[in-house]
């Protein structure tokens, strides 16, 4: 039992928390079901671990360099602020675990919840989506949730939502509460975005796995109903004369990230680069503003090169284990997978609309003099709603692109700053620890269950899970010619499609 528990801890933490070595496993499962020579196989899994990795620097350079500058904002003007960051969300779970088991020492009690649990979490959760996809004719789930570095951060934030309702529950409960509901989550949120993925994508293969699957659900059919219509979608859009050249990417990129991060730079000031140890003495501040924004662009290419050096590999590597195991399934993966398709400039239009709407949420926590005020932390201000731009863009064009990030930004920072201010039985909730996971879902979803579960409790929990049960049985009984279709054969799906609209 030990052997086995050491190494579900070591499986757990060095692989199934490394995107890149969860896509490996499968692309070598699913290239030995294909049967496809040892060399094949060797070469696929390999291609697809160093793609993954190469989107990894591409989002882990964007993150470490472009988080300091938004959170500089805090230390600067000295605010008492949570900033809203995945990043950010993650000490704060710990330290009010800490808090809260400090406290019950002191009173002579225990609580039931650890961080350790979260590991375990992952595990049942896991085996439960993988039910979910393996009875699909039952459940309607399509799609595995391979994301483990969100499904960490996921885990430890449900935790302590889950406990804020049920604070006198036994370990194995809140290990068993957590399982259904992060697994059904985990299920259903991938699903919603397999059709939009697959549109978006003619048939990738894949869908999104990450933290606004809802979200892109949401806006998605926002977009198609309020600007479906004679929609002009950015990829469409020329720009005439000396404005061609935001036609291309990188430039529109550099040239927009060098004015919004000229203006936050400018505003921070080169003394707080000196002091943060990004910038020496001797050097130019304009010189390094420019560099930083320059960087921009080349961060979002290597993200796209990393993303184009996996996709491939993945889906055709899938087909062997929906073949064999799990028919019609798709794997579910990170949100920037989609980069590499639809319009590249919907990624920066995305980014620059949400900052806009967390901008004027801030400024107006500030101006209703709120109790807690909120920080935009680059994770969410920028993966989300890039994002979100992308999808808005296909199915509602550059109109829906500018609006939907621009919405979602006000979403993020007044569903955050609302369940943040929570009290946690008793004690202070996310807010006066400092962070927030602030991701769309988490922001709006999951405040949302949580508020159900902290009134109604298991009448709550239940009803939940209903609704979570209920989701796909929905999407399935609206177009059940094309559900399963869609996945298991898209070039069948879009002519049958063409063929029911009579075209
Ligand atoms: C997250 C998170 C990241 C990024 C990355 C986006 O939520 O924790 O590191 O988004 O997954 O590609």
């Amino acid at each position: 039992m030990e052997i086995l528990q050491k190494f579900w801890q070591f499986f757990a933490t060095e692989i199934l928390r490394q995107p890149a070595y969860v896509i490996g496993l499968i692309v070598f499962f699913g290239y030995l079901l294909l049967k496809k020579k040892f060399y094949d196989v060797i070469g696929g899994t390999l291609k697809a671990i160093i793609g993954v990795f190469i989107l990894s620097v591409g989002t882990g350079q964007l993150v470490t360099n472009f988080r300091p500058i938004l959170v500089g904002l805090k230390e600067k003007f000295q605010l008492s602020a949570m900033v809203i960051d995945p990043y950010f969300g993650d000490p704060a779970v710990q330290a009010i675990i800490k808090e809260q088991t400090e406290n019950a020492a002191s009173l002579g009690k225990e609580i039931g919840i650890s961080l350790s649990l979260v590991i375990y979490v992952m595990l049942i959760a896991l085996i439960v989506n993988l039910l979910l996809v393996k009875f699909s004719k039952y459940t309607k789930i399509r799609s595995v949730f391979t994301t483990g570095h969100v499904q960490y951060q996921q885990s430890g934030i449900a935790l302590v939502l889950i406990f804020s309702a049920f604070p006198n529950l036994a370990q194995w409960q809140y290990i068993l509460i957590m399982s259904v509901l992060l697994g059904l989550y985990w299920a259903v949120g991938s699903n919603l975005t397999v059709d939009i993925t697959q549109d978006l994508t003619e048939g990738g293969g894949f869908c999104v796995a990450h933290q606004q699957m809802f979200g892109l659900k949401f806006f998605s059919i926002l977009s198609e109903k309020l600007f479906g219509k004679n929609k002009q979608r950015l990829e469409d859009i020329k720009l005439p004369g000396f404005l061609s050249m935001f036609n291309e990417n990188m430039v529109s990129t550099a040239i927009l990230m060098l004015l919004f991060f000229s203006v936050l730079m400018g505003i921070l000031g080169k003394d707080y680069f000196i002091a943060a140890k990004l910038l020496k003495e001797s050097a130019s501040f304009p010189i390094f503003i420019f560099n930083r924004a320059i960087h921009f662009a080349v961060y979002v290419a290597i993200l796209q090169l990393g993303v184009r050096t996996f996709v491939s590999e993945l889906t055709n590597s899938f087909q062997g284990i929906s073949n064999q195991l799990l028919p019609g399934a798709v794997p579910g993966i990170d949100c920037a997978a989609v980069y590499g398709f639809g319009s590249q400039n919907a990624v920066t239009i995305g980014f620059l609309a949400g900052a806009l709407g967390q901008a004027v949420a801030i400024l107006t926590l500030i101006a209703i003099k709120s109790p807690v005020l909120v920080i935009a932390g680059f994770v969410p201000v920028f993966f989300d709603n890039a994002t979100i731009a992308v999808f808005a863009n296909n199915k509602g064009g550059y109109k829906a692109a500018l609006v939907m990030p621009f919405i979602a930004g006000l979403c993020q920072v007044f569903g955050s700053g609302l369940i943040a201010s929570v009290a946690i039985n008793g004690l202070g909730g996310f807010a006066s620890h400092g962070g927030y996971i602030g991701m769309w879902d988490w922001a709006v979803v999951w405040p949302i269950f949580t508020l159900i579960m902290q009134n109604l409790h298991w009448v709550g929990l239940g009803l939940i899970v209903l609704v979570l049960i209920v989701i796909p049985q929905i999407q399935y009984s609206r177009n059940k010619d094309y559900y399963f279709l869609i996945t298991e054969d898209y070039d069948a799906y879009v002519e049958l499609k063409a063929k029911k609209e009579g075209k």
